[in-house]
């Protein structure tokens, strides 16, 4: 009898659990695709994304090694990337297109090669 009720218990306790757990993967869904982008000399990594046209996206900027900046004009991005930090920035693009990105911030000889490539798919 003693086993049946701390089986009883477990299961309450589960179902509790995964009550408590169904809510946040559902709200968990409604946020933002995250893309992750990592700058170091000379380049971004991934060098290119692809979102949809109204769909809003947080994209997180990181460093591993100096200093760099991320600028997208056309989309309105102008970040500082620092070490140590994560920079996010939430877009929506309304145009469809390829929009094209760079680094602002010069971080050595290599500097003019990093670029980025947004793609807005229509
Ligand atoms: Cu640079």
């Amino acid at each position: 009898m003693k086993f049946n009720r701390i089986a009883c218990a477990a299961a309450l306790l589960l179902s509790i659990g995964i009550s408590f757990a169904m809510p946040r993967a559902a709200r968990s869904d409604n946020e933002p695709r995250t893309i992750s982008i990592v700058a170091h000399k000379y380049e971004f990594v991934p060098n290119q994304i692809t979102v949809k046209k109204g769909e809003t996206v947080k994209l997180e900027l990181s460093t591993t090694d100096v200093k760099h900046g991320f600028l997208v004009k056309a989309l309105k991005i102008d970040e500082t990337i620092l070490p140590g930090k994560t920079t996010e920035v939430v877009i929506t693009p309304d145009t469809a297109g390829t929009f094209q990105g760079a680094c602002n911030h010069f971080c050595g000889f290599g500097h003019k090669k990093m670029k980025m490539t947004i793609v807005v798919e229509p």
